[in-house]
């Protein structure tokens, strides 16, 4: 008969309060790299951060600019589609909710582009209420070019191919358009809480 020695935990993960884990997730301590190209690496000498398309007028930041806003820290789980999760997630960035601060638009839908080419869409509501970030530091460090840096989008609320690394801009848009994995069949929306992965989920 097999039995379990008492005491013998070498490769028990720690404990993990399984309501803050959405279904089909497992929790990791690593970070992993999930890039569909090679990482960019830009001047910050001439980055900028645009909020374009159904506006009254474009909004443009450069990196100091973007830098002297009030920025927040915060702490927040991150859901892979690749059903990884990783648990209290230390950002830093700009809140969603300051960038579009005196921003008029009717738009209802946002793509987000970054250098490279990436985009993602999302209902613009989605960023606001204190749920989005344009965040330039992970774990008090300047975040790492192959983690997005020197910002990225974060949306935690959402999976997190939502969250476009190097991000530089918002396209607000009238109607919605598929972005890049979301043209390739993920979900258009990408709740964790309901498992919405791939298109029909
Ligand atoms: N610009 C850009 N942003 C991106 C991606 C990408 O390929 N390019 N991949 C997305 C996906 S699928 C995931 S899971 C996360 C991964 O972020 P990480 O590499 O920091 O873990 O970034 C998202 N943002
Ligand atoms: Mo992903």
């Amino acid at each position: 008969m097999t039995r379990i020695t008492r005491g013998f935990h070498g490769r028990r993960r720690p404990d993990v309060d399984p309501a803050r884990v959405p279904p089909g997730q497992y929790v990791t301590q690593d970070f992993p790299v999930l890039s569909a190209g090679p990482t960019p690496h830009g001047s910050l000498d001439t980055w900028s951060f645009t909020i374009r398309g159904q506006v009254d007028q474009p909004h443009t930041w450069t990196f100091d600019e973007f830098q002297a806003l009030p920025r927040e820290t915060v702490t927040r789980d991150i859901h892979c589609v690749t059903k990884w999760s990783k648990l209290d997630t230390v950002w830093t960035g700009v809140s969603l909710d300051t960038l579009l601060d005196g921003v008029e638009t009717s738009a209802e839908y946002v793509t987000a582009f970054s250098d490279g080419g990436y985009t993602t869409n999302l209902p613009l509501e989605d960023l606001t209420g204190g749920r989005a970030w344009i965040a330039f530091s992970y774990d008090d460090e300047p975040l790492h070019p192959e983690h997005g840096g020197p910002a990225r989008l974060l949306v935690p609320h959402l999976y997190f191919w939502k969250s476009a690394k190097w991000v530089r801009g918002l396209e607000l848009q009238p109607e919605d358009e598929p972005g890049f994995w979301e043209g390739y069949g993920y979900h258009n929306y990408g709740d964790p809480w309901r498992e919405q992965r791939y298109a029909g989920d």
